[in-house]
């Protein structure tokens, strides 16, 4: 099949709050994920008013990556890492999000993990907003449903820009910035943008109210990044869950169609420059008061991204009248109308395996868009055993990259899809985002750390660990 470039950026991905630990050291604020309890498949987790003293927060002490982190690179260096995406926690810079002055101790542990990876050859792949929004601006604020969040964000931005200008080349705003859009699960606003929906509100309304801010917020912080650094490449990244017509009914394949809108909405703003117009539409025919200020258009068109970065789990199918007619198969937690697929099976958490919606969705993203792209997050969550000998077999975990490794290989050789890179999701065993557990685990290391926080935290190579680095180390030949 031809060959991957030899510059292409084989990685992995994390995200602070899900792998540091250190919640309150080296004057690190409380974030929005602090006040996150654990749940599981199923059972969400909460959010609870103020950390309270008798409850688990997952996130506070995570693999402690934060007083680990020597070791840890050691390992993704061994594995043969060209970068790693992770993400800076905004709290531990602005402790509160609204001080005038950044915390020194905060950049400085950011200095040293980026010099630490930099001396072992792999480049840090940085998102500003992971999910860690300063619990202060939630609290105070309201999150980004307060225009102030705007130039607090952008302010942020630019002290990370300036500190880590040659240090950091590829960065992303928002991460998943398009979760949100699913009002149903309270933690999507909540993570996204620090915002709670009141009784009385429309969800969807204070949501796009949200989703604007976050937008103008984006494009000025890619503005300001380029004029630091004009080499900057700065992305936008979204969830790309592509949603299938259950049959080839013109009502399943329209439905499909227009679902897809819950995917494509931000990036066609923040690749495209401006609103679409089937979104302008919805604002009028819903009502919704949407406040643009004056100069915005020419934020979001001088704001455009240089490339979009996406991560791919899984794919959803759609079925027109599933709610009335067909409730039986009705699968939860997805877009209304989602249903199984025939054709795919699912992980232990109802993730749907398909490695084929990955070369779909790379043609589609191109197509539309036409800039580079890059897969920041792809993985296997799943249960692991450690063996008495300290080994991990994890051959289901291998067959998921290796199908998606092969499906991202055919867009770029046989498609001609400019992909930049691939960094699957939790090198390293981490806090799980949606549930909270460790045992949902993605990673190629495992650590032994159990659910309610218990383990030595000693870190074991899974088989995974090996077979990836000879992926590597073959340009992606040997599968
Ligand atoms: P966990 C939904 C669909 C696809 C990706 O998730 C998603 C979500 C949840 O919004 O989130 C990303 O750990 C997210 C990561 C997260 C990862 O997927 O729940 O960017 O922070 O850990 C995997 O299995």
């Amino acid at each position: 099949m031809g060959k991957l470039p030899k510059e292409f950026l084989w990685g992995g991905a994390l995200a602070a709050h899900q792998f540091e630990g250190g919640w309150n050291a080296g004057g690190k604020g409380p974030s929005v994920v602090d006040v996150m309890t654990a749940g599981a498949h199923g059972l969400p987790r909460q959010i609870t008013e103020t950390i309270e003293e008798d409850r688990f927060y997952p996130n506070h002490e995570a693999i402690d990556f934060y007083h680990r982190y020597k070791e840890d690179i050691a390992l993704f260096a061994e594995m043969g890492l060209k970068c790693l995406r992770t993400s800076i926690a905004w709290s531990r810079i602005f402790p509160k999000g609204d001080e005038a002055e950044p915390n020194e101790a905060g950049l400085q542990f950011y200095d040293d993990v980026f010099d630490e990876l930099l001396k072992h050859g792999i480049q840090p792949v940085i998102t500003l907003s992971h999910f860690e929004i300063p619990l202060h601006l939630a609290k105070e604020y309201g999150g980004f449903r307060n225009r102030k969040l705007v130039d607090f964000f952008v302010k942020f931005a630019e002290v990370c820009f300036n500190r880590y200008k040659d240090k950091v080349k590829y960065w992303m705003t928002f991460n998943e910035i398009n979760n949100q859009m699913d009002v149903s699960n309270p933690i999507f606003l909540w993570t996204n943008s620090g915002v709670k929906v009141g009784e009385n509100e429309n969800a969807r309304e204070v949501m796009f109210q949200t989703a604007h801010h976050e937008l103008v917020a984006s494009a000025l912080a890619v503005a300001k990044g380029k004029e630091i650094n004009p080499e900057f490449q700065i992305g936008a990244m979204v969830a790309h869950i592509p949603i299938y017509p259950y049959s080839s009914n013109p009502e399943d394949v329209m439905l499909a169609e227009v679902l897809m809108r819950e995917r494509y909405f931000f990036p066609d703003i923040q690749v495209r420059g401006y609103y679409p117009s089937y979104a302008l539409k919805e604002f009028e025919k819903e009502g919704y008061n949407i406040k643009f200020e004056a100069g915005d258009e020419e934020i979001l068109q001088n704001g455009t991204v240089d490339y979009l970065g996406f991560s791919y789990y899984m794919s959803n199918t759609v079925r027109s009248g599933a709610q009335e007619k067909y409730t039986e198969d009705i699968v939860n937690g997805a877009v209304p109308n989602s249903v199984a697929n025939p054709y795919i099976q699912s992980s232990d958490w109802g993730w749907g395996i398909d490695p084929t919606g990955l070369r779909y969705t790379l043609n589609r993203l191109y197509d539309r868009y036409q800039i580079p792209l890059f897969i920041v997050e792809n993985g296997y969550g799943a249960v692991d055993t450690l063996e008495e000998d300290g080994t991990i077999h994890d051959p289901e975990r291998i067959e998921y990259l290796r199908s998606h490794i092969k499906a991202l290989e055919t867009a770029v050789i046989e498609d001609g899809v400019d992909l930049i890179g691939y960094t699957p999701w939790g090198i390293i065993d981490i806090v799980s985002f949606t549930t909270g557990e460790m045992k949902k685990r993605y990673g190629m290391i495992y650590v032994d750390r159990d659910n309610e926080g218990n383990g030595t935290m000693k870190r074991y190579k899974k088989d995974s660990f090996n077979w990836y680095k000879k992926v590597i180390e073959s340009s992606g030949e040997e599968l």
